[in-house]
Protein backbone atom coordinates (compact mmCIF):
# COMPACT_ATOMS: atom_id res chain seq x y z
CA UNK A 1 0.00 0.00 0.00
CA UNK A 2 1.77 3.79 -0.83
CA UNK A 3 1.49 5.85 2.00
CA UNK A 4 -1.16 8.20 0.20
CA UNK A 5 -4.24 5.56 0.97
CA UNK A 6 -3.20 6.06 4.41
CA UNK A 7 -4.73 9.58 5.59
CA UNK A 8 -1.89 10.93 8.10
CA UNK A 9 -2.78 13.65 10.28
CA UNK A 10 0.38 15.37 9.55
CA UNK A 11 -0.16 18.05 11.49
CA UNK A 12 -1.70 16.82 14.53
CA UNK A 13 0.96 13.86 14.39
CA UNK A 14 4.06 16.40 14.20
CA UNK A 15 2.42 18.13 17.36
CA UNK A 16 2.02 14.32 19.24
CA UNK A 17 5.87 13.76 18.33
CA UNK A 18 6.77 16.82 19.86
CA UNK A 19 4.65 16.81 22.82
CA UNK A 20 5.89 16.30 26.06
CA UNK A 21 4.51 18.76 28.59
CA UNK A 22 1.95 15.95 29.39
CA UNK A 23 5.02 13.86 30.25
CA UNK A 24 6.70 16.99 32.40
CA UNK A 25 3.41 17.51 34.18
CA UNK A 26 2.77 14.28 35.15
CA UNK A 27 6.54 13.05 36.35
CA UNK A 28 6.44 16.55 38.39
CA UNK A 29 3.14 15.94 39.96
CA UNK A 30 2.80 14.17 43.31
CA UNK A 31 1.81 11.45 43.00
CA UNK A 32 3.77 10.72 39.77
CA UNK A 33 1.43 10.04 36.33
CA UNK A 34 1.95 9.19 33.02
CA UNK A 35 -0.42 9.21 29.97
CA UNK A 36 -1.11 5.64 29.04
CA UNK A 37 -1.26 7.13 25.46
CA UNK A 38 2.63 6.02 25.82
CA UNK A 39 2.01 2.47 26.18
CA UNK A 40 1.32 2.83 22.45
CA UNK A 41 4.40 2.68 20.25
CA UNK A 42 4.58 0.08 18.02
CA UNK A 43 6.53 -2.31 20.34
CA UNK A 44 3.50 -1.40 22.80
CA UNK A 45 0.57 -2.53 20.21
CA UNK A 46 1.96 -5.27 19.86
CA UNK A 47 2.19 -6.33 23.25
CA UNK A 48 -1.70 -4.96 23.64
CA UNK A 49 -2.37 -7.72 20.92
CA UNK A 50 -0.75 -10.19 22.61
CA UNK A 51 -2.84 -8.99 26.18
CA UNK A 52 -6.16 -9.54 24.23
CA UNK A 53 -5.18 -13.29 23.49
CA UNK A 54 -4.47 -13.68 27.33
CA UNK A 55 -6.22 -16.67 28.84
CA UNK A 56 -6.94 -14.66 31.91
CA UNK A 57 -7.73 -11.29 29.71
CA UNK A 58 -11.55 -12.00 29.13
CA UNK A 59 -12.79 -8.54 28.00
CA UNK A 60 -11.45 -9.09 24.01
CA UNK A 61 -12.58 -12.82 23.81
CA UNK A 62 -15.69 -11.70 25.44
CA UNK A 63 -16.73 -8.76 23.69
CA UNK A 64 -15.68 -10.49 20.55
CA UNK A 65 -18.51 -13.06 21.39
CA UNK A 66 -21.41 -10.72 21.41
CA UNK A 67 -20.03 -8.98 18.15
CA UNK A 68 -20.26 -12.39 16.94
CA UNK A 69 -23.63 -12.83 17.61
CA UNK A 70 -25.29 -9.89 17.17
CA UNK A 71 -23.26 -8.20 14.42
CA UNK A 72 -26.02 -8.52 11.68
CA UNK A 73 -28.32 -7.64 14.24
CA UNK A 74 -26.32 -3.79 14.45
CA UNK A 75 -26.08 -3.77 10.30
CA UNK A 76 -29.37 -4.43 10.25
CA UNK A 77 -30.84 -1.36 13.11
CA UNK A 78 -28.15 0.68 11.49
CA UNK A 79 -28.01 0.22 7.50
CA UNK A 80 -25.30 1.17 5.49
CA UNK A 81 -23.42 4.52 7.05
CA UNK A 82 -19.96 5.36 6.95
CA UNK A 83 -18.18 3.21 10.14
CA UNK A 84 -15.60 5.04 12.47
CA UNK A 85 -13.73 3.55 15.06
CA UNK A 86 -11.67 5.40 17.55
CA UNK A 87 -8.76 2.92 18.40
CA UNK A 88 -9.08 0.55 16.04
CA UNK A 89 -5.65 -1.03 16.79
CA UNK A 90 -5.49 -4.76 14.27
CA UNK A 91 -9.10 -3.96 14.01
CA UNK A 92 -9.57 -8.16 14.49
CA UNK A 93 -13.00 -7.87 16.32
CA UNK A 94 -14.17 -4.73 14.04
CA UNK A 95 -13.89 -7.73 11.20
CA UNK A 96 -17.07 -9.36 12.62
CA UNK A 97 -18.53 -6.07 12.02
CA UNK A 98 -17.59 -5.35 8.73
CA UNK A 99 -18.25 -8.96 7.49
CA UNK A 100 -22.38 -7.95 8.54
CA UNK A 101 -22.27 -4.55 6.51
CA UNK A 102 -20.78 -6.93 3.54
CA UNK A 103 -23.62 -8.44 3.94
CA UNK A 104 -26.29 -5.66 4.13
CA UNK A 105 -24.55 -2.95 1.40
CA UNK A 106 -22.67 -2.96 -1.62
CA UNK A 107 -19.98 -0.41 -0.56
CA UNK A 108 -19.29 1.31 3.10
CA UNK A 109 -16.76 3.38 4.05
CA UNK A 110 -14.47 2.21 6.96
CA UNK A 111 -12.44 4.94 8.91
CA UNK A 112 -9.87 3.08 11.55
CA UNK A 113 -8.29 5.93 13.67
CA UNK A 114 -5.20 4.74 15.93
CA UNK A 115 -2.48 6.64 17.81
CA UNK A 116 0.52 3.75 16.66
CA UNK A 117 1.12 4.15 12.75
CA UNK A 118 2.92 0.32 12.15
CA UNK A 119 -0.48 -1.36 13.29
CA UNK A 120 -2.84 0.75 11.74
CA UNK A 121 -1.09 0.64 8.44
CA UNK A 122 -0.90 -3.01 8.63
CA UNK A 123 -4.13 -3.38 9.34
CA UNK A 124 -5.58 -1.33 6.53
CA UNK A 125 -3.36 -2.81 3.64
CA UNK A 126 -4.99 -6.23 5.18
CA UNK A 127 -8.43 -4.90 4.69
CA UNK A 128 -8.12 -3.19 1.69
CA UNK A 129 -7.47 -6.92 0.29
CA UNK A 130 -10.08 -8.41 2.23
CA UNK A 131 -12.88 -6.26 1.96
CA UNK A 132 -11.85 -5.17 -1.78
CA UNK A 133 -15.48 -3.39 -2.38
CA UNK A 134 -15.19 -0.65 0.80
CA UNK A 135 -13.28 2.40 0.75
CA UNK A 136 -10.46 2.06 3.97
CA UNK A 137 -8.55 5.03 5.47
CA UNK A 138 -6.61 5.04 8.27
CA UNK A 139 -6.33 8.18 10.42
CA UNK A 140 -3.26 8.65 12.68
CA UNK A 141 -3.65 10.52 15.56
CA UNK A 142 -5.17 10.60 18.99
CA UNK A 143 -9.08 10.54 19.89
CA UNK A 144 -8.68 14.16 20.52
CA UNK A 145 -6.87 15.25 17.15
CA UNK A 146 -9.20 12.38 15.07
CA UNK A 147 -12.80 13.92 16.55
CA UNK A 148 -11.58 17.22 15.79
CA UNK A 149 -10.44 16.55 12.02
CA UNK A 150 -14.06 14.46 11.60
CA UNK A 151 -16.18 17.52 13.03
CA UNK A 152 -15.20 19.28 9.74
CA UNK A 153 -15.39 16.67 7.32
CA UNK A 154 -18.83 15.62 7.69
CA UNK A 155 -19.77 13.13 4.31
CA UNK A 156 -22.66 11.19 5.35
CA UNK A 157 -24.64 9.07 8.02
CA UNK A 158 -21.93 7.72 10.69
CA UNK A 159 -21.89 4.98 13.11
CA UNK A 160 -18.90 5.88 15.70
CA UNK A 161 -17.69 2.97 17.66
CA UNK A 162 -15.58 2.67 20.31
CA UNK A 163 -14.66 -0.96 21.53
CA UNK A 164 -12.47 -2.70 23.99
CA UNK A 165 -13.84 -0.99 26.92
CA UNK A 166 -11.08 1.69 26.20
CA UNK A 167 -13.82 4.69 27.45
CA UNK A 168 -12.73 2.84 31.20
CA UNK A 169 -8.65 4.21 30.49
CA UNK A 170 -10.85 8.08 30.72
CA UNK A 171 -11.12 9.76 34.21
CA UNK A 172 -14.69 11.05 34.93
CA UNK A 173 -13.70 14.20 33.49
CA UNK A 174 -11.89 13.11 30.55
CA UNK A 175 -14.76 10.76 29.75
CA UNK A 176 -17.17 13.64 29.74
CA UNK A 177 -15.35 15.88 27.44
CA UNK A 178 -14.69 12.52 25.11
CA UNK A 179 -18.97 12.32 25.03
CA UNK A 180 -19.14 15.81 24.28
CA UNK A 181 -16.82 15.90 21.63
CA UNK A 182 -18.48 12.81 19.91
CA UNK A 183 -21.87 14.43 20.05
CA UNK A 184 -20.01 17.28 18.29
CA UNK A 185 -19.01 14.80 15.54
CA UNK A 186 -22.36 13.03 14.71
CA UNK A 187 -25.36 14.35 13.22
CA UNK A 188 -28.77 13.54 14.45
CA UNK A 189 -30.07 10.07 13.47
CA UNK A 190 -26.12 9.42 13.47
CA UNK A 191 -25.04 6.16 16.10
CA UNK A 192 -22.50 5.53 18.63
CA UNK A 193 -21.54 1.93 19.79
CA UNK A 194 -19.56 1.58 22.49
CA UNK A 195 -18.35 -1.68 24.67
CA UNK A 196 -17.82 -1.34 28.36
CA UNK A 197 -16.16 -4.20 30.53
CA UNK A 198 -18.42 -4.39 33.90
CA UNK A 199 -17.91 -4.41 37.50
CA UNK A 200 -17.17 -7.99 38.73
CA UNK A 201 -15.35 -9.46 41.75
CA UNK A 202 -12.08 -8.36 42.51
CA UNK A 203 -9.96 -11.43 41.72
CA UNK A 204 -11.17 -11.59 37.93
CA UNK A 205 -10.31 -8.50 37.44
CA UNK A 206 -6.42 -8.75 39.13
CA UNK A 207 -5.89 -11.95 37.58
CA UNK A 208 -6.98 -9.82 34.14
CA UNK A 209 -4.18 -7.64 34.81
CA UNK A 210 -1.19 -9.17 36.31
CA UNK A 211 -1.11 -12.04 33.71
CA UNK A 212 0.79 -15.36 34.45
CA UNK A 213 3.06 -14.92 31.34
CA UNK A 214 3.63 -11.61 32.32
CA UNK A 215 2.98 -9.45 28.95
CA UNK A 216 1.12 -6.91 31.15
CA UNK A 217 4.61 -6.16 32.92
CA UNK A 218 6.42 -5.98 29.96
CA UNK A 219 3.59 -3.75 28.37
CA UNK A 220 3.67 -1.58 31.27
CA UNK A 221 7.04 -1.03 31.88
CA UNK A 222 7.42 -0.10 27.85
CA UNK A 223 6.12 3.25 29.01
CA UNK A 224 9.29 3.90 30.28
CA UNK A 225 11.18 2.55 26.99
CA UNK A 226 9.05 4.28 24.69
CA UNK A 227 9.41 7.76 26.91
CA UNK A 228 13.51 6.86 26.57
CA UNK A 229 13.25 6.54 22.16
CA UNK A 230 10.78 9.69 22.01
CA UNK A 231 12.31 12.18 24.62
CA UNK A 232 16.05 10.82 24.76
CA UNK A 233 16.22 9.43 28.23
CA UNK A 234 17.89 6.71 30.89
CA UNK A 235 15.01 4.98 32.56
CA UNK A 236 16.38 1.96 33.53
CA UNK A 237 12.99 -0.59 33.29
CA UNK A 238 14.79 -2.69 35.74
CA UNK A 239 14.52 -0.33 38.34
CA UNK A 240 10.86 -0.30 38.12
CA UNK A 241 7.89 -3.39 38.96
CA UNK A 242 4.46 -3.69 37.17
CA UNK A 243 1.74 -3.35 39.62
CA UNK A 244 -2.04 -3.73 39.51
CA UNK A 245 -4.56 -3.31 41.63
CA UNK A 246 -8.18 -3.35 41.78
CA UNK A 247 -9.69 -0.07 44.24
CA UNK A 248 -13.06 -1.21 44.92
CA UNK A 249 -14.24 1.64 45.96
CA UNK A 250 -13.95 3.61 42.28
CA UNK A 251 -14.70 0.16 40.68
CA UNK A 252 -11.05 0.59 38.71
CA UNK A 253 -8.25 -1.03 37.98
CA UNK A 254 -4.78 1.19 38.76
CA UNK A 255 -1.82 -0.02 36.87
CA UNK A 256 1.48 1.61 38.59
CA UNK A 257 5.06 1.05 38.00
CA UNK A 258 6.48 0.75 41.65
CA UNK A 259 10.39 2.03 42.02
CA UNK A 260 13.03 -0.01 43.36
CA UNK A 261 15.66 2.35 44.21
CA UNK A 262 16.09 5.74 44.85
CA UNK A 263 17.64 7.34 41.65
CA UNK A 264 17.33 10.24 39.22
CA UNK A 265 15.97 9.99 35.51
CA UNK A 266 16.83 12.32 33.26
CA UNK A 267 14.59 13.21 29.58
CA UNK A 268 17.20 15.08 27.90
CA UNK A 269 14.88 16.63 24.88
CA UNK A 270 12.50 17.25 27.55
CA UNK A 271 15.10 19.37 30.04
CA UNK A 272 13.50 17.29 32.90
CA UNK A 273 15.44 15.70 35.56
CA UNK A 274 13.37 13.58 38.27
CA UNK A 275 14.06 12.03 41.58
CA UNK A 276 12.56 8.98 41.97
CA UNK A 277 12.65 7.81 45.68
CA UNK A 278 12.41 4.15 46.54
CA UNK A 279 8.79 2.31 46.94
CA UNK A 280 7.08 5.52 44.97
CA UNK A 281 5.14 4.74 42.61
CA UNK A 282 4.09 6.01 38.80
CA UNK A 283 0.50 5.77 37.68
CA UNK A 284 0.27 4.58 33.98
CA UNK A 285 -3.06 3.55 33.95
CA UNK A 286 -6.77 3.43 35.34
CA UNK A 287 -9.21 0.82 34.03
CA UNK A 288 -12.47 1.67 35.18
CA UNK A 289 -15.53 -0.81 35.54
CA UNK A 290 -18.93 0.03 34.41
CA UNK A 291 -22.45 -0.25 35.13
CA UNK A 292 -24.32 -0.82 31.96
CA UNK A 293 -27.42 1.19 33.10
CA UNK A 294 -25.36 4.11 34.53
CA UNK A 295 -23.54 4.80 31.78
CA UNK A 296 -27.25 4.28 29.84
CA UNK A 297 -28.22 7.38 31.90
CA UNK A 298 -25.04 9.23 31.34
CA UNK A 299 -24.99 8.57 27.48
CA UNK A 300 -28.86 10.13 27.61
CA UNK A 301 -27.53 12.97 29.40
CA UNK A 302 -25.70 13.84 26.45
CA UNK A 303 -28.52 13.25 24.15
CA UNK A 304 -27.41 10.03 23.02
CA UNK A 305 -30.70 7.76 23.50
CA UNK A 306 -30.10 3.54 23.94
CA UNK A 307 -31.44 1.35 21.27
CA UNK A 308 -30.15 -1.48 22.00
CA UNK A 309 -27.59 -3.25 24.48
CA UNK A 310 -26.16 -6.50 24.31
CA UNK A 311 -24.39 -8.52 27.31
CA UNK A 312 -22.66 -12.35 27.69
CA UNK A 313 -24.17 -14.98 29.52
CA UNK A 314 -21.45 -13.92 32.40
CA UNK A 315 -22.66 -10.16 32.47
CA UNK A 316 -19.08 -9.27 32.02
CA UNK A 317 -18.91 -6.95 29.26
CA UNK A 318 -21.95 -4.93 27.46
CA UNK A 319 -22.03 -3.06 24.06
CA UNK A 320 -24.31 -0.57 24.11
CA UNK A 321 -26.04 1.01 20.99
CA UNK A 322 -26.97 5.29 21.34
CA UNK A 323 -28.58 7.47 18.76
CA UNK A 324 -28.18 10.90 18.54
C1 LIG B 1 -6.99 -0.52 26.08
N1 LIG B 1 -7.57 -0.74 27.39
C2 LIG B 1 -9.03 -0.88 27.30
C3 LIG B 1 -6.96 -1.86 28.14
C4 LIG B 1 -7.67 -2.05 29.50
O1 LIG B 1 -8.06 -3.18 29.79
O2 LIG B 1 -7.89 -1.06 30.20
C5 LIG B 1 -5.48 -1.60 28.37
C6 LIG B 1 -4.82 -2.65 29.21
N2 LIG B 1 -4.02 -2.40 30.21
C7 LIG B 1 -3.59 -3.54 30.73
N3 LIG B 1 -4.13 -4.53 30.09
C8 LIG B 1 -4.90 -3.99 29.11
Amino acid sequence: MSLQSLTVLDHHYQELRNDGQDVIQGLSATPKTLPPKYFYDDYGSQLFEKICELPEYYPTRTEASILKQYADEIAAITGCCELIELGSGSSTKTQLLLDAYQKIADCCTYLPIDVSGGILKDSVVHLQKKYPDFSIHGLLGTYEQALVHLETNYLQSRMLFFLGSSLGNFTPAECDSFFNQVARTLQPGDYLLLGVDLQKPKDILEAAYNDSQQITDAFNLNMLSHLNWRFHGDFDINLFRHQAIYNEAEHQIEMYLHCQKSHWVNLKSLDLEVFFEVGERILTEISRKFNLVTMQKQLEGKNMKTLKTWTDDQGWFGLILSQV
